[in-house]
């Protein structure tokens, strides 16, 4: 550090303990220690108990911001309790280093992908280091390097040849900016997740992981997960999986050998079915027009592919639509209805066609009402009016009306019954589920991924990539231009492209796509268990000493996305027979985000607040005990309310400690000063729990109550050489060991003590010590309460009963009348008897 630096850290405070205290040095000390140490490297063949710690791996954009310093500061306070708490811990780091961020960045800094990735991921992995968090940096990986995507290409083919990736045409979410392809999850309320273009739609033949087949147990075993994730992740999830159950009935059409299938979750409401509606861009629209309307549902279209599915979802938009020109028949009446298409429908959702009912559901009441069509109320909903006359849908239950063999029906549940038996007995319909869940679709047009190991060949079609060729590796393309095009920069790379078909020999062509990174990001964490492993992705048996990881910490902006993808591929794996597991995350905890003045920071605002310059101000230490100590984890930080200034002091005032107690090391505790004793053994105990629950930021208070208490023992009260002092100052440092390495190593060794207090363990207590000090006795007189006292736990009887006769509330209360009989039950109870 500069020696202006220095200044600048001594300007904060001039007490005499911050002059002795010299932040940056502790730091240029320790750090070469821990490296020589390697304290946290995690032992697969320990006889102790396992932990695993995760947390969210980074990108690779510039160095560490507030953000990184937020959750790993917050992850490390778990990670390091548990060391103390005596159990082999995994604690890993590595880089999420593919994809379009590194990818966009690198263009608009005209460099190779390759080049700034590595550049930023050395300047993370060294400021991480200094950053103090206790990582096992021998287990660091990088999803762009060769010999970890070679894993993701093998689960890629083993997906593949379970059913499980497949490609098709449909019409997909496509971002103009990015000029790639997006899932599903990648756009939010209509936009691309990474720019914020809008997203549009196209029709292209992409690769896809069949999660939809996992849907039910993805569902399912939230219910085990719901203790102990956050409950907004929970919902998310179970939100975004979208369980529906209905039916599926089949509209014949005159001269068309296939009906028109629908998914509806209300079949009970079949007989007030006036109308249908295809979605405009389903193939099914296409096919049904007649050649008359054709014209009319291509100008619409037109319009139609512009819009995003939130627009096309949302309630309170005018309808819109063009009639098809063919009628259907409703399968329980016989009646013809006419099929209309429009945006309000999706094509990728149920069957693409649904039954309108107007009178019960509110869209298609808005279409009738613009296109003129009947409304038709079958459920006769007590309190409510005709729909037919009010332009308002009812959906409640009531008795049913219009509906054949329904008729006189009151509750739902019984009518849709009714319906489905009905149907299928007719051979028109089935009682099915349906999810909002689509698969997932993992090409992508982009250069910095993994390449897509299947060739294809006008002869054998999709030929597989065989495994001993893996890994199929990214050419450099070094000075290539990598704008998006919309067709991958692979494509234009002819040596790379043009190969020998795998089967035939003929020549072919590999996919020039590569994958979502979600891919990669989907299997790290198994990946950490046996890095280096080479006979597979991971090692079967050290996954089955590590997993599940026992808690998750990171952003909630991940709810849906990489969770779900991560729970699908455990899940997957476990099918294999590679993992004995089926969900990858026992715990999960998301933390805040740290703004300033109240508003995210940003570059237009100017409210950034930087990493390095707090750093370079207060110290690693005094940063991580401003954020661990800001609030509850999931809250959001603002900068501008918390003060380092303050938490650097507070370390002062520690470290302070470990350089007044004059008893020599070793010295046992018992016999010091009991008051101090019994504020280290609760403050001891207490922080147990409060890491153990999250409450990190209520354990550092907890932690500047013991400094306090100590160093009134020491000015004013057993002195600095009472060995409770010296159980206190060490106390202290153990704790602050989760906090605040750097002063906790440095309190230790001025206590006397070898690196590492890191790894000491947890201090032990005397459960006398938690003794209460106090209880409260209850005197009643003839059964009534009339006072409580504050008693020792271990007063006599005699004592207590003289206690309880001298209490001014009971004299008033005997009221002078004789007392003949006492029941002294101490410490707890005084029965008077007048
Ligand atoms: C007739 C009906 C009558 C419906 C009624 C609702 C109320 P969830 O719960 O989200 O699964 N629907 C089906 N496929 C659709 C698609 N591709 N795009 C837009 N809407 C679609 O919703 C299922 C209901 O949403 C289905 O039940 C269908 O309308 C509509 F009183 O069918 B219903
Ligand atoms: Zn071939």
């Amino acid at each position: 550090m500069s020696q202006q630096e220095t200044h600048r850290s001594e300007q904060t405070d001039q007490s005499p303990e911050a002059a002795a205290y010299d932040v940056r040095a502790v730091q240029d000390k320790w750090l070469p220690v821990w490296e020589r140490l390697n304290p946290f490297q995690a032992d697969d063949d320990s006889p102790r108990e396992k932990k695993y710690a995760l947390t969210m791996f980074p990108y690779p954009s510039g160095d560490l911001h507030m953000g990184h310093a937020e959750v790993t500061a917050l992850h490390d306070v778990i990670a390091r309790y548990w060391w103390q708490r005596g159990y082999e811990v995994l604690n890993p780091m590595g880089w999420d280093s593919f994809g379009l961020p590194a990818e966009n960045a690198a263009i608009r800094n005209d460099e190779h992908p390759a080049t700034y990735t590595y550049a930023n991921i050395e300047t993370q992995y060294e400021s991480f280091k200094r950053y103090g968090i206790s990582f096992d940096w021998s287990r660091r990986l990088h999803t762009s390097d060769p010999e970890y995507y070679r894993w993701t290409q093998w689960l890629f083919l083993k997906f593949r040849e379970r059913g499980l990736a497949y490609r098709k045409s449909s019409p997909v979410n496509w971002c103009p900016n990015d000029q790639t392809v997006l899932a599903n999850e990648q756009v939010v309320d209509g936009r691309c997740e990474r720019c914020g273009a809008e997203v549009t739609k196209r029709e292209l033949t992409q690769w896809y992981f069949k999660i939809t087949d996992y849907a039910q147990e993805l569902l399912d075993c939230l219910d085990d997960l719901e203790p102990t994730w956050p409950a907004r992740v929970v919902t998310a999830q179970r939100n975004w999986i979208g369980r529906s159950e209905g039916a599926h009935v089949d509209f014949a059409v005159e001269g068309r050998d296939e009906p028109i299938r629908v998914f509806t979750t209300r079949p009970d409401t079949l007989y007030g079915a006036t109308f249908m509606v295809v979605a405009a861009d389903a193939k099914l629209a296409a096919e049904l027009v007649t050649d008359e309307q054709r014209p009319a549902l291509e100008a619409y279209l037109d319009d139609v592919r512009k819009e995003s599915d939130i627009d096309r979802l949302a309630t309170d938009r005018p309808k819109t639509g063009v009639f098809l020109g063919v009628h259907a028949t409703n399968p329980v009446n016989g009646e013809q209805v006419p099929v209309w298409a429009s945006d309000y429908v999706l094509a990728d959702y149920g069957t693409g066609a649904i039954m309108a009912v107007p009178a019960h559901d509110q869209r298609d009441l808005d279409f009738a009402k613009a296109f003129d069509l009947p409304v038709r109320m079958v459920v006769d909903v007590p309190g409510e009016d005709d729909p037919a006359t009010t332009y308002v849908a009812t959906s409640g239950d009531g008795t049913y009306v219009n509906s054949g063999p329904l008729d006189g029906i009151t509750d739902k549940a019984t009518g849709i019954r009714t319906i489905i038996e009905q149907l299928e007995a007719d051979g028109t319909g089935t009682g099915t589920v349906n999810f909002r869940l689509r698969d997932w679709l993992l090409s992508r047009q982009r250069y910095w991924g993994v390449p897509i190991p299947i060739v294809h060949c006008d002869a054998c079609g999709e030929v597989a990539v065989p495994y001993d060729q893996l890994p199929l590796e990214l050419p450099e393309l070094r000075g290539a231009d990598l704008k998006p095009k919309g067709v991958s920069p692979l494509a234009a790379a002819e040596d790379w492209v043009n190969v020998d078909c795998p089967q035939c020999g003929a020549p072919a062509k590999r996919d020039s796509d590569t994958m979502d990174t979600f891919v990669d990001s989907s299997w790290y964490f198994l990946r950490y268990c046996s890095p280096g492993y080479e006979d597979g992705p991971f090692d079967v048996e050290k996954a089955k000493a590590w997993m599940p990881a026992d808690i998750y910490v990171g952003g909630v902006e991940h709810a849906v996305l990489h969770l779900l993808y991560a729970r699908f591929f455990t899940k997957v794996l476990a099918d294999m027979g590679m993992l004995e597991v089926r969900e990858p995350f026992a715990a999960q905890l998301n933390q805040g985000i740290v703004i300033n003045q109240g508003k995210k920071m940003s570059k237009s605002l100017g409210n950034g607040v930087s990493l390095g310059d707090q750093l370079a101000e207060f110290g690693v230490d005094a940063v991580r005990v401003t954020l661990v100590f800001a609030g509850p984890p999931e809250d959001d930080i603002d900068w501008a309310d918390v003060s380092p200034a303050g938490a650097l002091r507070f370390l002062q005032r520690a470290w302070r400690l470990s350089g007044d107690v004059t008893s020599a090391a070793g010295t046992p505790a018992a016999g010091g000063d009991v008051a101090l004793r019994r504020i280290t053994a609760r403050t001891v105990t207490d922080a147990a729990e409060l890491v153990e629950s999250y409450r990190f930021n209520v354990m550092v208070a907890r932690v500047m109550e013991l400094v306090n208490a100590t160093r009134k023992a020491i000015d004013t009260g057993a002195g600095p050489a009472d060995p409770a002092v010296r159980e206190a100052a060490e106390t202290v440092a153990i704790l602050l060991s989760l906090v605040a390495p750097y002063v906790a190593e440095e309190m230790w060794e001025r206590l006397g003590h070898e690196p590492t207090v890191a790894k000491v363990g947890w201090p032990e207590v005397d459960p006398a010590l938690l003794v209460e000090e106090s209880v409260t006795a209850i005197v009643q007189i003839q059964g009534k309460v009339r006072a409580r006292l504050e008693v020792a736990p271990d007063i006599s009887e005699a004592d207590l009963e003289q206690l309880a006769l001298a209490d001014a509330g009971v004299v008033k209360a005997i009221d002078g009348r004789p007392v003949r009989k006492v029941i002294v039950k101490a410490p707890k109870l005084v029965n008077i008897v007048v």
